[in-house]
């Protein structure tokens, strides 16, 4: 089993995403939780780089080895790094759970070393008409982020 660890944290947002992924095979499975943000969908997505130097900014766009379009976490056509949304609930904790076809672990499209990041506004998906939609889903700002690490 090859497993890897996120830490998000900036301002009030906190966060922890484990990945999971069984003899270097698809899927990969995402679990953990973030927590401060406003309820209601935010965008998540692998981002290219694992660069924080100018805060989650330099972690570039949306990894995307293939080159493809931004999409829906279902669609063919979408980033290897498009997650889609997390939902958080009143409490403002979003509870992840997401098994996923196209991230890695291992090999020449490894996450490891990239950064996640969770956005402050619902990603469209690919889907929503606005000159963003088709690269970062018009997700609005990068509230927080930290890099893929291993983990036992
Ligand atoms: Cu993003
Ligand atoms: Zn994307």
């Amino acid at each position: 089993m090859l497993k890897a660890v996120c830490v998000l944290k900036a301002g009030d947002v906190d966060g922890t995403a484990f990945f999971e992924q069984n003899g270097g095979e698809p899927p990969v499975r995402v679990h953990g939780k973030i927590s401060g943000l406003k309820p209601g969908l935010h965008g998540f997505h692998v981002h290219e780089f694992g660069d924080n130097t100018n805060g989650c900014t330099s972690a570039g766009a949306h990894f995307n080895p293939h080159s493809k379009e931004h999409g829906a976490p279902e669609d063919e056509n979408r980033h290897a790094g498009d997650l889609g949304n997390v939902t958080a609930g009143d409490d403002g904790v979003a509870n992840l759970d997401i098994t996923d076809k196209q991230l890695s672990l291992t090999g020449p499209n490894s996450i490891i070393g990239r950064t996640v990041v969770v956005h402050a506004d619902p990603d469209d998906l690919g889907k929503g008409g606005h000159e963003l939609s088709k690269t970062t889903g018009n997700a609005g700002g990068r509230l927080a982020c930290g890099v893929i690490g291993i983990t036992k």
